[in-house]
């Protein structure tokens, strides 16, 4: 019976590993410009670059300003020839403060994600 605990780790290495599997299946935000926490002058296109291609249909994102107004935003678009990069075109000049951007995404395995972060014009 001395055997069971490493019977047992290993069946929970294989399932937290099929887990992340799993997960990194999804598309993540993986990096962002103007960066996750950054401080920038005022941005003139969000890109965000994600773990997973898009679907561009079901994929963008809600900028907020400081005090939760929406930000004019241009169509999103993918990169060309990379289909994990969402690039927003940002239209309006954004005052200093505190922006928050709510993404979603549709990866192309046909999963759901969505997520905010934060950046800041100084
Ligand atoms: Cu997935």
């Amino acid at each position: 019976m001395s055997d069971l605990p490493y019977t047992s780790a290993a069946l929970a290495a294989i399932v937290s590993f099929g887990l992340s599997g799993q997960a990194l299946a999804h598309a993540h935000l993986k990096s962002a410009v103007p960066a996750v926490n950054g401080v920038v002058s005022t941005p003139s296109e969000l890109d965000l670059t994600f773990s997973e291609g898009l679907n561009l249909k079901f994929s963008g994102v809600k900028v907020s300003r400081p005090d939760k107004a929406a930000v004019p935003t241009g169509d999103a678009r993918l990169k060309t020839g990379d289909d994990t990069t969402l690039i927003v075109p940002v239209t309006g000049n954004l005052e200093p403060g505190v922006y928050t951007v709510d993404w979603r995404a549709l990866s192309s395995d046909g999963h759901k994600t969505k997520g905010s972060y934060t950046f800041t014009v100084k």
